[in-house]
């Protein structure tokens, strides 16, 4: 079994004195340094012409060996929040920045962190070991990390008022129907009548890889269910036949701090910024050198060679830690961000993804009527690009699975390319990227094999000279980009918003 880590929304908990470590804006720290006038003023041409695949590789086989350093926890290469792996990670990138001297304010914003491991899981029900059981993010073991026996109770309606569970649950194992609220109140409502684990089917045939969300003493070990396993299963409920099972969980949850890393330029204007981030960390299942080494390391190529040049306006780099484990870094990041510092950020570009094997040009859809002013501009400069090198682009929802989403929440406008994740390719994509249809962009996708031989070298080179590209358009100018107005989110974004980073929590 994998090892899984999961963070619900609002699972950072600002405000704990020991972790109130304060983070100065890389702006407050010091006065604009004269330009160097042996540098010229950045050209993105001439900035993407300094990209190297050569480069971007060595630096993978770096990270791959970084990832290693968490093999003795985890038993195979990982950079998961809390694992030598990534503190590895994120000694490499601040030593790559400090590196580059004084061009680069350089600042760690620790945050605290919710991890859990799930380091072995089995559900039996009836005589039959369940192959779609999925331990839910978060989870707390079975009692004394042992396995629990006990009769299947199902739930009335879906579990989400304390009386739909009959009192029968205590001592037993809770059936709960998927929907209407979190997968963490069932399971705490499961845990308050006595249940000794909790099983959420799903209401469509797929399994349910969820999390719990903030931990909560109530919770029980839980576990989601495929509705195609359950429906045989349910119908016997229903009928008031008995059936057994015996649930597994050996998982703990613990409390760590991590850190998002900044970098922002010492010259420009700093009260007219443009920030871009990928995240530090992998899932704890696999290396993730595609997810997101191939972002973190295209941000670090391009904050490199930045440096030859002189810039007009700031150029803010994020490296965010915990996004695997619901965009916990950037959510700190804006959410304690001072009104009159979110208003400096003209915009922000997510690059998660960058070189999935079997790539699609992906483009977020992010459009002025549903986004920050100025999104849809950012949009058009990736399309435009794209046009321009001759190269194919499919636009993908905008929906809150990475990074940008508190940025767009906090009224601040935003965009991204990718590559693809555990989407299908289509026949029409394979005709514009070639690869293969009917699989995955990334087959790797959140596992062991997402490492050195699961980058798309050309894929990477493009994207990494179009952030290049993004970097060299506004860290020059913002003509005809337009000025920041509110920091509150438009309404319409919450509603389409289905993700929180890549776990399901309802
Ligand atoms: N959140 C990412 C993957 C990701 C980002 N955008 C999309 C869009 C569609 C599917 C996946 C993604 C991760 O780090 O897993
Ligand atoms: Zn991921
Ligand atoms: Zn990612």
């Amino acid at each position: 079994m994998g090892i899984r880590s999961t963070l619900p929304l609002c699972a950072v908990v600002a405000g704990t004195a020991a972790l109130q470590i304060p983070l100065l804006s890389p702006h407050q720290q010091a006065p604009l340094e004269a330009a160097d006038k042996t540098k010229p003023l950045i050209n993105s041409s001439a900035l993407q012409d300094l990209i190297s695949g050569d480069r971007l590789f060595t630096r993978a086989k770096k990270l791959f060996d970084i990832a290693k350093l968490g093999e003795d926890e985890y038993n195979h290469p990982t950079r998961v929040i809390g694992s030598a792996g990534h503190e590895g990670t994120l000694a490499y990138i601040y030593e790559s920045i400090l590196q580059l001297g004084d061009y680069y304010k350089l600042d760690n914003q620790s945050f605290p962190a919710v991890s859990g491991n799930v380091f072995e899981s089995r559900l039996v029900i009836g005589n039959s070991v369940s192959k779609s059981a999925a331990p839910m993010g978060l989870t707390p073991p079975t009692q004394n990390k042992q396995p629990v026996h006990g009769d299947l109770v199902l739930v009335e309606n879906e579990g989400c008022q304390i009386g739909d569970f009959p009192d029968s649950v205590s001592g037993n194992i809770a059936f709960i129907k998927r929907g209407t609220c979190p997968f963490g109140t069932k399971s705490e409502h499961a845990g308050q009548k006595g249940a000794t684990a909790a099983i959420v089917y799903n209401y469509e045939k797929d399994a349910v890889q969820g999390t719990l969300g903030t931990p909560s003493p109530n919770h029980v070990a839980t576990f989601g269910l495929s509705g195609k396993e359950a429906g045989p299963v349910l119908e016997k409920l229903e009928k008031k036949d008995k059936v057994d099972a015996i649930a597994y969980i050996d998982a703990d949850v613990k409390q760590i701090i991590t850190r998002n890393i900044i970098a922002q330029t010492s010259e420009g204007d700093p009260n007219n910024c443009v920030m871009l981030g990928a995240h530090s960390d992998s899932v704890a299942e696999g290396p993730g050198i595609n997810d997101d080494g191939s972002g973190s390391i295209s941000l670090l190529e391009v904050a490199t060679q930045l440096t030859k040049f002189n810039v007009s306006n700031c150029v803010r780099f994020a490296w965010w830690a915990g996004e695997e484990e619901g965009l916990l870094g950037s959510d700190y990041y804006v959410a304690t961000l001072p009104e009159e510092e979110n208003i400096k950020i003209r915009l922000f570009m997510d690059y998660d993804m960058m070189a999935s094997p079997n790539f699609a040009y992906q483009i977020y859809n992010a459009t002025n009527a549903v986004n920050p002013n100025g999104s849809e501009e950012l949009r058009d400069l990736y399309i435009d690009w794209y046009k321009d090198q001759g190269l194919n682009y499919t636009f993908i929802p905008f929906d809150g699975r990475s990074d940008y989403d508190g940025f767009i929440r906090g009224g601040i406008p935003g965009g991204g390319i990718a590559t693809g994740a555990e989407g299908i390719k289509t026949k029409e994509e394979e005709k514009q990227f070639g690869g293969k249809a009917g699989e995955w962009y990334d087959h790797c996708y959140h596992q062991l094999c997402d490492d050195l031989s699961n980058v798309n070298m050309t894929a990477w080179i493009v994207n990494t000279k179009l952030i290049a590209h993004s970097v060299g358009t506004y860290a020059r100018s913002f003509k005809g980009f337009p000025k920041r107005t509110s920091s509150v989110a438009s309404s319409a974004y919450e509603s389409e918003a289905k993700y929180h980073g890549s776990m399901l929590y309802i």
